[in-house]
Order: C-alpha cells, then structure tokens, then sequence
C-alpha cells in the first residue's frame, strides 16, 4: 500500500464516515497549492469553503497567531484580555455596525442569531412569549445543529435527526411574493445567503435583496444576512449584500474571519439588537479567546485595505468570462456566482460532479461537487492569474 492508501484506510477505520473526500492526504500547503504526502502539488480552488480566503500559510495571519501564541492563547470570558476591544470594535467599523458578539463556528454564528432574533422579539417588538417565527429560504445551509437542521431543505442534512425545532417558515429562494406572504405579525427574523453557496451559488434575481429588505423594515422584521461563506470578500466587495446596496440589521460571519488559521464566527449589529443580552444569557468557553481575537484582527486589518476585495472583482472578471466561453461550447450548461466564485454545472454527459472532481484531481486541481453535474470554484483570492488560467486548463481538458 502507498502511503495514501494507509492513511486513508486507516483513517475510515477509526473515524466516523460523515465525510467522503478526494483520495489524496495533504501534508502541507502555501498560498493557492496544496501538497500531499507523496509530495505531489495540487491547486487548491475551494480554499476551505473560503476559510481560507487569503490563502494557506497567510504569512500576515502566520505571524499574528504566532506572537499572540507566545503571550496568552485563552482566558475564558469570565476575565477581560487585551485583544478582545481593538478586535470587536474593528469588526464592527469594517461592517459598519455598532457591537459584535464573537463565537467559534458558522453554526454557532447561526444558533446566536436565532436567539438574538426571538428575544430581541420578545423584548423589543413586543411578539408575544413563545410566538416568534423566522422565515428561511428553500435550499438554505446555514450549518448542522439540530435547531439549524429543523429548517433545512436538504433531505441528506436533516432526516433522522429530529425532534425539529419549531418556529421556522420556509420559503423559495428568490421570491419576494411569497416572503411576503409568510412574514406575520409574529415573524422576528428572515434570515438569508445573498447568495447560496450549497445550493450551487446561487445569486438570486437584481432586485431580490433590496426588495427583502424593504419589507423586513416595513413590517420591523429583522434580516439576518448569513455572509459566512459569500462574505469578506469572496465576491469582490466585502459584503455581497454590497452588490445590491443592501444593508442588513445583522451580519453573520465565519470561515474566512479566522483566517484558515482558528475557528472565529461573530454576529455583528447594531446596539438595539444586540443590546438584548445580558450577563449569562448566551456565551462560550472559546468565542473571542485571545488567539482568535488576534487573528481575526488581522483579516479585519487586511480587508480595511480593500486590495482583496479588488483582487476578487478582477480576477473574478476573468474566471467567469472563460466559464461563459465553455457554456458557448455546451460542456458546461450554467455558470453562477460573483467574484472569485463560481457554480458551474456540467453537461451531465460527462459524468458527475464528483466523478469531474476526481478527474481534476489527478490533473492537480482541487474543487469540491455539490448536488448533481455542479462544481464549486472558490480559489484563495491570493491565487495568481497565471495558476488560475493553468486549473482553468485542465478543466478544458478534462471536458475535451
Ligand atoms: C460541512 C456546504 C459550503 C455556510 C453558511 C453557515 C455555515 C456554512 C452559508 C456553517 C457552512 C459548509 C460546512 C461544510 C460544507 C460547507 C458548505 F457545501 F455545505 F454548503 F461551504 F459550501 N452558513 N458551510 O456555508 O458553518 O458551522 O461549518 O463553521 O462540511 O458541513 P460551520
């Protein structure tokens, strides 16, 4: 057996099998490129779901984690430390809010924001106790919670895992009439992807997300953008809600915020929402731990630059116009997305998503299939133009 075949072996022997990854094991990477422990280099085009936005081994974010592991890594939240004020309110300005309240995961980041959302109903507007709704969109991930599992769509992500929390209405993504119709007097929160990232990214139609936020002003409903994957600028701006001018009452933002170093989520909003909570309320042992907190400063401190954001808008530009010239060949149906991020649906005559993803992989590039004949791209916003044409390549040649 290879080395490969050992690890991977033993790797589904002794773990729970929850995951089916390409069979290749990474020992290292840097920048857009991955190595494996046959020393073979591989280009990373999903960079951790965008956590990892600014590459891996971000000598920027290295280099923070570094200092700040030598000084103090964890105090808990029951003492203050001296990363944890420069960092929320730096999170804050970027987003342009008031106060951040700062978890660990994406679905933590969730779970905090549906209690935010009931209770700022209860006390702020007035729902009466045990009523408030949140409306949710069909096609919707936002994380694997048992409370976040109640309202997905997904079959694969919710079956056998209920008693589901109630409280939630579902509704199609990208239709405002029926938003519309769902939101009652009850309804505290719609809580929305700008754009969906399982569901293939999916940008939903000009016009959509001002439209929900008209109405969630109107009938003094909260809207919750989940920017954990479309946010920090993936999509060319820092927020894709930005795209459509939009601001939402409450960011929800993970992955890229810690850098790919260090799990860091945050809800970020305004006083009057967040103000909600008091001492023992809602909490965890490691949101805002020091190490976190000087990380997430970092990416904080590199997207107030706005070369990252640009770097997307441009490079982006040019992934989606050579997407488009292999739609004009009928090798790939559709092409969505923004920014450095594309669902790409394959002509489902050559094969699978997975079976297109393997193909890549034994030409060195790395994407990851979601439902159907889809494959997501996202590479590092850090990748060159000259190593994102050469993955563009082999996906040419693996539909020749
Ligand atoms: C997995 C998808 C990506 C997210 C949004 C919250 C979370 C996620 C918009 C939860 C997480 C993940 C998790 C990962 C696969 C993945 C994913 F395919 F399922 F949709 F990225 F494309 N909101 N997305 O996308 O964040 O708790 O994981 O930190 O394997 O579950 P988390």
């Amino acid at each position: 057996m290879t080395a490969t075949e050992e690890l991977i072996a033993s790797a589904e022997a002794h773990s729970a099998h929850n995951y089916h990854p390409l069979p290749l094991v990474v020992a290292s990477a840097e920048g857009a490129w991955m190595t494996d422990v046959e020393g073979r280099r591989y280009l990373d085009m999903l960079a951790g779901y965008s956590a990892l936005n600014f590459g891996h081994g971000n000598p920027r974010l290295i280099d923070a984690a570094k200092k700040q592991l030598d000084r103090v890594t964890l105090t808990s939240r029951a003492f203050h430390h001296d990363r944890f004020a420069e960092f929320c309110t730096r999170l804050a300005e970027l987003c342009g809010k008031e106060m951040v309240l700062p978890m660990n995961t994406g679905a933590e980041a969730v779970e905090t924001a549906v209690k935010t959302a009931r209770k700022w109903g209860y006390r702020v507007k007035g729902v009466p106790d045990g009523r408030a709704r949140i409306v949710v969109a069909g096609g919707n991930f936002h994380g694997r919670t048992t409370t976040v599992v109640s309202f997905s769509t997904d079959p694969e992500a919710r079956a056998d895992y209920g008693p589901y929390t109630p409280g939630f209405d579902i509704v199609p993504y990208g239709d405002l009439a029926a938003l519309r119709e769902a939101v009652t007097d009850d309804t505290v929160a719609v809580l929305l992807e700008p754009i969906q990232g399982e569901a293939g990214v999916l940008v939903p139609p000009a016009g959509y997300l001002p439209g929900v936020r008209e109405l969630t002003r109107e009938r003094d409903v909260l809207f919750i953008a989940d920017e954990i994957q479309s946010g920090l600028g993936r999509t060319g701006r820092t927020f894709a809600c930005e795209h459509e001018g939009v601001v939402p009452d409450v960011y929800l933002l993970g992955k890229a915020l810690g850098g790919g170093v260090v799990p860091v989520s945050a809800v970020v909003a305004d006083t009057d929402v967040l103000g909600v909570f008091r001492p023992g309320e809602h909490g965890s042992t490691f949101g805002g731990n020091p190490l976190a907190c000087a990380v997430g400063l970092e990416v904080v401190a590199m997207l107030e630059s706005g070369e990252f954001q640009q770097r997307a808008t441009e490079l982006g530009e040019h992934l989606h116009s050579e997407l488009h010239l292999l739609v004009g060949t009928g090798k790939v149906t559709r092409v969505r997305g923004r920014g450095l991020w594309a669902g790409v649906d394959i002509d489902p005559a050559h094969g699978t998503g997975r079976e297109i993803s393997e193909k890549l992989m034994e030409r060195g590039v790395l994407v990851k299939d979601t439902h159907g004949s889809t494959i997501r791209i996202a590479p590092p916003l850090v990748i060159s133009k000259e190593d994102l044409d050469w993955g563009l390549d082999q996906l040419r040649s693996v539909l020749a």
